[in-house]
Formats: C-alpha cells, structure tokens, sequence
C-alpha cells in the first residue's frame, strides 16, 4: 500500500464507540423483480422514455436480493460496525397499504439477522424513495393520507423488527423526495408543479412527524432524521446572487430542519409556497417536531446559485463551479460538510447526537480509485475538527457499499468501495475498501 491508498486517519482517531459504516439502498441494489415486491413509482418512471439513462431501472440492480450474505460479509470484513440499508414499502406492502408480502418480510428477516450474525449493528431507513404505485395512485406525497399510510407501514416494519433494528430513520433525504421529484422534476415521480412541490414539502415532514410518534408509541426507541445538504453559495458577487443562494439555501438546507427542530418554516420559502400549502398546514408542526434520538446529515457537494429574473419564483438557477469536480459534475468542497456538522449542531437540542449517514463520490476508476480515497480523507479530517469543536459527531456512514443504480443517471455513476461488474454481477474489493480495512483494524 502506498501512501495513496491509505486513509490519513485510523479508528482510533475518533472517540470511543464511534460508528463506521457503509450505507445501501433498497432500490438500488435489492433487484424489485425478485421475491414478489410490487411496483413503485420508480419503477414506472423508468419505464417512461426520457426519464433515466438508456431507461434503466432497478428490477435487477446488483441482485442483492439473491448475494445478500456474501455482500454482509463484505461489510463485516472491512471492519465495519454497523450497516444502513432501507427497506422497500413495495416489497413489504405490494399495494402500499393492507397484505404484506411474506417474502418480502423474510427476506428482510434474514438481511438483519444476517447483519446481527456478524456483529454488524442494523440501521435501517424506512423510505429511501419506492412509493408503492398503488399509492403514487393516489397522489403519493401529495396526498395528506400519506402520512397515515407511512406510519401504519412503519409499524408493519417495526412490529417484526423493532427488537433487532438498531436505528430507525423515515423518510431518506426530504429535499429530494419532495423539490427534486416534484418541483425539478429529476426523479419519481418526475413532476415540475410548484402545488405539487409543496404539498410534498410538507407532508413528507407530516409523515415523518406520525411515524416517528407511531413508533415512539409503540415503544421503539432510537428513532432518527435523516437530511441531505449542499452549501449553498452564490455564483458571482452582486447583490441578487447572493439573495437567490440565501433562497437557495432556505428551500434546501432550512426547511426541513427548522421545522422539526424549530416549528416553523423559513419566510422566504413562505413567500412562494404558502399560497400552495395545504389548508392548516401551521397546525401540523406538533407532530412535525415529534422528538427524535439522532439526526443524520448527508453530504456530498456545494452549489453555486445566481438569480434568473426572467423565470417565476424562486427565479434562480445553478451555474458550475470552478472546483475539482466528480463523475456526477459535483463540486468538491469538504469544508462544507463541516458548516452543516455546526449548523445542525447549533439547532438541534443540546447534545443529540449527529451522525454521518452518507459521504462518498462517483468515480469511474475499476479498482485503483485513490480519488474516492483523498475524498474520503479530506472528509473524515473535516469530521474530526468537529469533534475536536465539540460537535457531538457519533458516527460515519460510507455511501456507498457497492457500485449501484443511480437512479435517473442509471448505472454509470460508480459510488461503491466495492466494484460491481453489471454483466456478471461480480463483486471486486477497490483499493478504498482496502485503504478501509486497514484504518478500521488501527485503534
Ligand atoms: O445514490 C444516492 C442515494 O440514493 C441518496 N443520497 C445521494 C446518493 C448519491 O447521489
């Protein structure tokens, strides 16, 4: 190993008990066609021309539905402690609601026991982005019901598993679920309607809300949130791009947290949205801001914002940046991981802990990917100055575990310490999984 391909930290960098982990999603790596899931929208937004690369989707994916075992113990013999995956609503509710699938619900028995087999601690996400096309249907994340079928589903989840999950997360990444699919159109279910979008804004946080209550009363505990932010920074020094990634950062980075952690929604989102928010949307933030155990923060670039007066609220749009960039065009920019770790730190009850729940990048590279490496380490190095900063940073989730279905870019975007050969499905250790094994086994 040279220097390249080593990480500059080891675990016994990080305080005591901290977690490492990698984190996988249902839809991405599971395979939909096996085991008898029912359709969900991303499946039927695949199956629409022009939606994802060369309209690919996930009905095979890495077929971790059939290599589970073998996959976990990749996991364990990297050293990890502990590993995020989600469950797909389709699988266990076919039709989102009503008769759960025992396959499904087996397969995800094994998944776990598997995981408690090899010492690895079980973090489960309840919603990494299948909404079951029977409830899409009915409107989905638009549907103010939504938040009532959530929670039920939650408790189907939770009833079998609770005594052997870990961790509990709803609803992966508000931001995307609700203005990427439904304001920006990119993912499922591919809508560009500012009604829609804030509806979803809002309900999402609903569902999140009951669910958390649901199982809180139910007598799960270690229930969490998990957020994706993107620094937000204007992209040229006048006056209106500096107010455009104010909004920016507002619609991304502020509503969701500030309603779970504050009770209210950020006024310059209000100026646009309110007029589409579902009547009595004030009276929701109670069950909003039901309390959680742990809040999870995924990061993965900046975004530079200039205002665009010509197009109607929010009138703003991205442009590039001059910064080394991935394979998905992002920027890299790790200091910003550490804003978020401070900025969350300082809205969030006293002491909650903060975890990682995804960090990684698209890299091209088969095998030898010492990019993703110096990625990883630039980022870990931001994490250990918050500690050092008294943030109480718990743990640090690697997206991804494997090379996987990238949803609308399709299976060209490569996030995986583990190389996946999409023709044979084989499975090749790169030199990051290398680099962690060796970090993981130092303390
Ligand atoms: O692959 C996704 C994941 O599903 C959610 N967070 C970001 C990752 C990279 O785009």
């Amino acid at each position: 190993m040279t220097d390249h391909d080593r990480f500059d930290f080891s675990r016994g960098d990080f305080p005591e008990g901290f977690v490492f982990g990698a984190a996988t999603s249902a839809y991405q790596i599971e395979g939909s066609s096996f085991g008898g899931a029912g359709a969900s929208h991303w499946d039927t937004f695949a199956a629409t021309p022009g939606n994802t690369v060369r309209a690919e989707n996930g009905s095979i994916a890495c077929d971790h539905y059939h290599q589970w075992a073998s996959d976990l113990d990749l996991v364990r013999d990297a050293g990890f402690d502990a590993y995020r995956f989600s469950l797909s609503w389709a699988r266990v509710l076919p039709e989102g609601r009503g008769r759960a699938n025992p396959e499904g619900l087996d397969f995800y028995e094994r998944l776990i026991d598997g995981m408690l087999e090899r010492g690895l601690q079980p973090w489960a996400t309840l919603y990494h982005w299948e909404m079951p096309a029977p409830l899409a249907d009915l409107g989905g994340w638009r549907n103010r019901d939504v938040a009532g079928w959530f929670a039920d589903y939650a408790g189907v989840i939770m009833d079998r598993f609770g005594n052997r999950i870990h961790a509990t997360a709803t609803v992966n990444e508000p931001w995307c679920v609700a203005w990427l699919s439904h304001f920006l159109g990119i993912h499922a279910p591919g809508l560009r309607d500012i009604r829609a979008a804030a509806r979803a804004m809002h309900h999402i946080l609903l569902a999140h809300g009951t669910a958390v209550a649901a199982m809180r009363a139910a007598g799960h505990g270690n229930l969490g949130a998990v957020f994706n932010f993107e620094y937000s920074a204007p992209g040229d020094d006048s006056a209106p791009a500096r107010q455009a990634s104010a909004l920016n950062d507002a619609i991304y980075n502020r509503w969701f947290v500030e309603a779970v952690f504050r009770k209210s929604y950020p006024d310059e989102v209000l100026n646009g949205l309110e007029q589409h928010l579902p009547r009595g949307w004030q009276d929701d933030f109670e069950v909003i801001a039901t309390p959680v155990d742990w809040v999870g923060v995924n990061y993965y670039t900046r975004n530079l914002t200039v205002a665009d007066p010509e197009t109607p609220w929010p009138s703003m749009k991205q442009v590039p940046g001059p910064l080394p960039k991935t394979d998905m065009d992002w920027e890299i920019y790790p200091e910003g991981l550490g804003h978020f770790l401070r900025r969350l730190n300082a809205i969030t009850p006293d002491g909650l802990p903060i975890l990682v729940t995804e960090n990684g990048m698209a890299d091209g590279e088969p095998t030898q990917d010492r990019t993703r490496i110096d990625f990883l380490n630039r980022h870990f190095a931001v994490a250990r100055r918050a500690i050092a900063d008294g943030v109480p940073l718990k743990g640090y989730f690697v997206w991804s575990l494997l090379d996987n279905y990238e949803w609308a870019m399709g299976y060209d975007k490569r996030f995986g310490m583990v190389h996946v050969d999409f023709d044979t499905l084989r499975r090749t250790p790169k030199s990051s999984w290398h680099a962690m094994k060796a970090a993981l086994s130092l303390t």
